[in-house]
């Protein structure tokens, strides 16, 4: 059994896609970001950096229980562990990976930034959101020009890169991104967001999930709390 720690996020979604789409079994235990969850000591010690998602796999590589954060460490660590979604040839798989290192160096905290500075900054800073925007539309781009020749992001087939891309490029609108701007992206968003075992994925916790309403929540996620040494 894998327990997994997470919450609605573009970084929680990718597991919940990963665990859906390898048919694995799986328990969820909600992590509230904006109730403070992840400053809890026992979530702590399975995640050091205070972030989802997190899991503990009880039939570890060694028969022993193995835990693991990152969202990358962790699809990688299941397409090992299933032999899915990850090119078993040399080639292929170093595809994938610069595809995942892509999204995990440059998709994920880059979008963060634009939806930070366009959605949640407490006051409106130009050159902030000028700065994030354009660099979600470049990364947009460069995504496309892939997708235009390739029908996944490593080549011909669905990959851990793609689960990791995809959860996202969901919140476009609020990067300042129109999706129809990236024909060949959309075409690749559209097919993907087709998949039954993504479509159950994206609901793992979502109900449970509410936009960020109180002073509090945003203290937790950017405030002191936050920047508390631990
Ligand atoms: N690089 C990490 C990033 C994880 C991350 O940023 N998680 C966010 C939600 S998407 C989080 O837990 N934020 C809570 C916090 O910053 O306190 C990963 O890919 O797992």
């Amino acid at each position: 059994m894998i327990d997994v720690y997470s919450w609605a996020t573009p970084n929680g979604h990718k597991v919940h896609i990963m665990l859906e789409e390898c048919g694995l079994a799986y328990k969820v235990h909600p992590i509230n970001i904006g109730a403070g969850d992840q400053f809890g000591d026992e979530f702590l010690r399975i995640s050091p950096n205070n972030k989802i998602p997190a899991i503990v796999d009880s039939d570890g590589p060694d028969g022993a229980p193995i835990s693991l954060f990152e969202s990358g460490a962790i699809l990688l660590y299941l397409a090992g562990k299933t032999g899915k979604f990850l090119p078993g040839d040399v080639r292929g798989k170093y595809d994938a990976l610069q595809w995942l290192m892509f999204q995990m160096g440059g998709v994920g905290p880059m979008l963060g930034q634009a939806h930070h500075f366009r959605i949640y900054a407490p006051e409106k800073i130009e050159y902030a959101v000028n700065r994030y925007t354009n660099e979600a539309k470049r990364l947009y781009g460069v995504i496309d020009k892939q997708l235009a020749r390739h029908a996944w992001l490593a080549g011909d087939s669905y990959s851990i890169a793609d689960i990791a891309t995809f959860p996202w490029l969901r919140s476009w609108k609020n990067q300042g991104v129109e999706l129809e701007d990236y024909p060949h992206l959309k075409r690749w968003f559209d097919e993907i967001a087709a998949r039954p075992a993504v479509q159950r994925g994206v609901e793992v916790l979502a109900k449970e999930r509410q936009p960020l309403q109180t002073d509090k929540e945003r203290e937790f996620l950017f405030g002191a709390t936050q920047y508390q040494r631990r």
